[in-house]
């Protein structure tokens, strides 16, 4: 496209503006339209451009960011201007994050306020309060079918409750990260009562179907995502007498992004929860935004055009905020959510690295790290301004998203590996203790993925049943040390409530109707503040593990090197059982880390010799950042301990 007819249309744009917008002094706003408009008029025109009234769109999407722009708070538009100046500011090893249920976590949002001083404890500065927008009750998804995106579901309290929490977030120096749940809405949200009620406008921001005829092409290439609960991707209203797109549950309709109304709609409320102090927002499914006859529906070239330009377009009005790209998809997929460049086709800043996740425990079931080698070998580069959210667990179920050829190469048959990891944390294998449950069980593919808190999950639960001192000893040691591989590797680390003190698996949701059906409530627990009163308590597995992570929090932010810069050298050990990587600061000589994890339940050695020609263990001894421990380096190998790791200083 020639950048004339963008500039004229920008004109025409300008000069069409409404007077109450275009009297006012907007100069940082203009500085960012002109600057970003040739690429937010390319990728709205290869999205909407054969629409008759294209133009008009056009001029809906620019005072969209515009009144957007004239709400924005000063203090608001004073960290944008500060941000821009320092672009990389998210880079730092300096953010810890932690992910949460406002009810779970402390009743509702007044009461993570009241909150606020243990995140802090602990060295948490990020915040990603799940989502709070208002649900109908029971069909909820958790948050994740929105009947109404700009009210504060009363069950949290309001929006000025919000308000306040960001305000004191702000305060201490802490990051605010909201969902923005693009992909679908409620049955009961306002455009799908209008859709309902036979609005042919508000039906055509759905999927809606007078027959099978299309539901059923679409059905030969899409799978499906909850196939036990929510079996196939349509759903029969019977008042509306069409059938509707629901890939996820029955009652969370799919916005359909082939109309520039809705993409304009969530574009205005992203902005929207940008302006009440949302730092990050967390854009839910994101893989799913662009639907397509004969394809599986995830990961389109339109999907990612949409994520595009939804960033062009708030790096207009609110430049200071970040996406994170939630796309549980394959390595090679997720990568493309941070864009496919930092100049023509940037997206989501920030994306979930459920590969890593995923394979840090296919490591703790197998007790080697073959097939973690080779799966991080095939996360490629990604873009120098972006970085991974690293995870151990989250509100959602693990799935084994690392790709058949990988398993293949590490030598395993894929359909027997991944039989054996839900065997083992289902606990029905022979050597594990654990106590997950199958989620998601497709029937016609024999895939499932697993439910189940942190500490359940490594087998705490059963230990401390059986009084079991070593086991005990056993299971901390494992979620150590997977934290440690989280803080270690590049990115930001997201904790998820509860697993700083080992809460185990809660069963309330099965005497819950609403929840039952849905086994990923096991692991999203009403927060024990008893238990975590006893992180205080010398000698209780709180203690250990808290102080523990806490002591990883606070080595992380000091060591410039695990800031994430592209830094980090994957190296090659010879014992199967360890996972070894650098970390380094360019800028500081001398400034490496190199982290080791042994995942085996016996001591491990590593030896010395090829790690001096690459660089490390030039002196005698050898400094463990965490523990303090100086270890000796006069023998051939060093022994790692049992799951255990260091970060050593080199
Ligand atoms: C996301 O999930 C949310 O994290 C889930 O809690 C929601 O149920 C879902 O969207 C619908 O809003 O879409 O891109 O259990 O990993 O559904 C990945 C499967 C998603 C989830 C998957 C995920």
């Amino acid at each position: 496209m020639y950048e004339q007819i963008s500039h004229s249309l920008l004109n025409d744009v300008l000069i069409a503006l409404k007077p109450e917008i275009k009297y006012q002094k907007l100069q940082h706003f203009y500085t960012r339209l002109g600057a970003n408009f040739y690429a937010i008029h390319s990728l709205f025109c290869s999205l909407y451009g054969d629409r008759p009234d294209f133009k008009k769109q056009m001029l809906h999407l620019v005072e969209t960011m515009a009144r957007q722009y004239i709400r924005r708070p000063a203090h608001l538009k004073k960290t944008d201007l500060a941000r821009e100046k320092d672009h990389n500011w998210f880079l730092s090893q300096q953010w810890v994050g932690m992910a949460l249920y406002c009810d779970g976590f402390a009743d509702d949002l007044k009461g993570v306020q009241s909150r606020l001083n243990y995140l802090q404890d602990l060295g948490v500065n990020l915040v990603h309060i799940m989502p709070i927008c208002d649900c109908p009750e029971g069909k909820s998804d958790g948050g994740y079918a929105i009947r109404d995106f700009r009210k504060v579901d009363s069950r949290f309290g309001t929006l000025k409750d919000l308000d306040e929490l960001a305000a004191n977030l702000r305060k201490r120096d802490m990051l605010l990260t909201l969902d923005v749940v693009m992909n679908h809405t409620s049955d009961q949200h306002e455009w799908a009562q209008k859709a309902r009620a036979g609005d042919k406008a508000f039906q055509n921001y759905y999927f809606t179907f007078d027959d099978r005829q299309t539901p059923d092409i679409f059905e030969e290439s899409m799978p499906e995502v909850f196939p036990e609960t929510a079996p196939g991707n349509f759903t029969w209203d019977a008042v509306m007498g069409k059938w509707v797109m629901t890939v996820f549950n029955s009652y969370q309709w799919d916005l359909n992004y082939r109309n520039p109304a809705v993409f304009i709609e969530m574009l205005d409320i992203i902005l929207f929860w940008a302006n009440h102090g949302a730092d990050i927002l967390r854009l839910d499914a994101v893989a799913f935004l662009w639907k397509k006859m004969g394809s599986s529906c995830q990961n389109e070239r339109e999907a990612h055009q949409i994520l595009q330009l939804m960033k062009d377009c708030c790096q207009v009005t609110a430049p200071g905020v970040l996406f994170i790209a939630e796309a549980i998809v394959a390595p090679t997929e997720i990568i493309k959510y941070f864009g496919e460049d930092a100049i023509n086709a940037k997206e989501c800043e920030i994306a979930y690295n459920a590969t890593f996740m995923a394979l840090l425990w296919e490591a703790v079931a197998t007790k080697n790290t073959t097939l973690l080698n080779i799966g991080i070998h095939s996360i490629p580069e990604k873009l120098e301004r972006a970085t991974w959210l690293n995870y151990v667990r989250c509100h959602d179920d693990i799935g084994w998203g690392f790709s058949d050829a990988d398993i293949i190469a590490a030598g395993y048959d894929p359909q027997l590996h991944r039989r054996f990891l839900v065997d083992y944390f289902t606990g029905s294998h022979e050597a594990s203790q654990a106590k997950g449950l199958a989620f998601g069980k497709n029937e016609k593919t024999g895939d499932a993925r697993i439910s189940g808190a942190l500490a359940s999950l490594v087998s705490l639960e059963s230990a401390l049943e059986n009084n079991d001192a070593e086991a005990i000893d056993a299971a901390i040691k494992v979620i150590l040390l997977l934290h440690s591989m989280i803080f270690a590797f590049g990115g930001i680390p997201l904790l998820y409530y509860g697993d700083a003190i080992g809460t185990l698996n809660d069963d309330a949701y099965l005497n819950d109707e609403n929840k039952s059906n849905d086994n990923r409530w096991m692991h999203r627990p009403k927060m024990d503040w008893d238990k975590a009163a006893r992180r205080k308590q010398p000698g209780t597995t709180e203690y250990r593990l808290f102080n523990a992570i806490k002591k990883m929090i606070s080595v992380r932010k000091e060591i410039s090197a695990f800031a994430d810069r592209n830094n980090r050298e994957l190296l090659h050990v010879d014992n199967m059982h360890l996972f070894a990587f650098s970390r380094f600061d360019q800028t500081i000589s001398q400034s490496r880390v190199l982290v080791i994890g042994n995942f085996d339940t016996e001591p491990q050695s590593l030896a010395l010799e090829p790690m001096r020609r690459l660089g490390f263990f030039q002196y005698d001894t050898v400094k463990d950042l965490c523990s303090g421990e100086t270890l000796s380096l006069l023998g051939e190998a060093l022994m790692i301990p049992a799951l255990s790791f260091y970060w050593f200083q080199t």
